[in-house]
């Protein structure tokens, strides 16, 4: 891509000071700023959200895998290049998640609660488990969903999935396609949701795929908030048929302090931060370093629009 002055975004502070990208992405042979909403002076721009400014630039890298908040038609019509981050998340998200899973487990939630109340305080006897051997139903199966499975299956979960293309991926024992989503997550401790926010998967995780979850099973979200009908989630908690749940995102972010979910015991509130990782600039500068110096005219990396 023939960018000869690339702006870094503002935005981009959401994962890491912008200075520290800009200076990862110096080494390329490009003039490399930090820019506001003002991109009259550059010809690209690397960003974490979209704004309107930047429709009608060369290309727009989105610094993260999910961009369902940007206007693609926009972009497209105007011959801006649009590119995503996907690909870099696998490791981080996939020890988040395990690490929910073993907080929910080992109920180490309620350690650290009952130590900010110097409170020496064991669990019912009963309600401690181990992972191994509980089935992990991974709705999603690219880098955050093949992320969490490798771990899930390292440590002796039995891993199923769910995608589109009905082919097994590593460390999955069934792969179901999204019309057998109920059948897939009716027998899993834990259902772990990794897709694209897209119209397909809006709500995907409704009141109906809730009820045909266990009682005692719980649900991890790290893809989108809109994902999953946060009301039926709450509803179903409420009503003890779900166990808990531990969400990375959520419809309105930041989650309203009058959100429901803030005082349910077995739900743990992470603020969309799974992914986070002092090796994120890195990672993302790796991707837009390619993509600048293709001159080959081959396709850009990660191409969304
Ligand atoms: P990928 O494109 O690598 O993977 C997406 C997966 O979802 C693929 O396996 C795809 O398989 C599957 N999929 C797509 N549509 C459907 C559907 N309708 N039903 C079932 N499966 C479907 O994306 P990433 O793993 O990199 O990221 C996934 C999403 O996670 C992002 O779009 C973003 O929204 C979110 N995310 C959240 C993060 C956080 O901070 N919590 C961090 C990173 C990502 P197939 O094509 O075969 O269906
Ligand atoms: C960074 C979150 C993504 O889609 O939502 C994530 O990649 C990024 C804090």
């Amino acid at each position: 891509m023939d960018v000869s002055r690339l702006g870094v975004h503002d935005s981009v502070r959401a994962v890491c000071p912008p200075a520290v990208l800009a200076e990862r992405l110096r080494v390329a042979d490009a003039d490399v700023s930090v820019v506001d909403d003002d991109v009259t002076g550059v010809d690209a721009v690397v960003t974490f959200g979209h704004v309107d400014a930047f429709v009608g630039l060369d290309w727009v890298h989105c610094i993260r895998a999910g961009y369902d908040d940007f206007p693609l038609d926009a972009y497209r019509d105007a011959g801006t290049v649009v590119t995503n981050s996907t690909g870099i998340h696998g490791t981080s998200v996939g020890e988040t998640a395990l690490g929910l899973m073993l907080s929910l487990a080992r109920r180490l939630h309620e350690y650290r609660d009952a130590q900010t109340e110097r409170s020496w305080t064991t669990p019912a006897w009963d309600t401690p488990f181990t992972l191994r051997d509980e089935r992990l139903t991974v709705v999603g199966l690219g880098t955050l969903g093949g992320g969490i499975a490798t771990r899930a299956d390292a440590i002796g979960m039995r891993v199923d999935g769910v995608r589109r293309t009905p082919t097994r991926t590593p460390h999955t024992r069934t792969v179901y396609t999204p019309d057998r989503l109920h059948e897939a997550v009716a027998d899993a401790r834990f259902v772990a949701v990794a897709v694209p926010l897209t119209d397909a998967t809006r709500g995907l995780i409704d009141a109906d795929v809730l009820a045909a979850m266990r009682d005692d099973a719980y649900l991890v979200n790290v893809a989108r908030g809109a994902v999953v009908d946060e009301d039926a989630l709450i509803a179903a908690l409420d009503a003890d048929a779900l166990a808990g749940a531990a969400l990375d995102v959520f419809e309105t972010e930041p989650l309203p302090e009058s959100s429901p979910l803030w005082d349910l015991d077995d739900v743990l509130v992470t603020p969309h931060a799974a992914p986070l990782d002092r090796a994120y600039p890195e990672a993302v500068a790796r991707i837009v370093r390619t993509t600048l110096r293709r001159d080959d005219g081959a396709d850009v990396v990660n191409r969304v629009a």
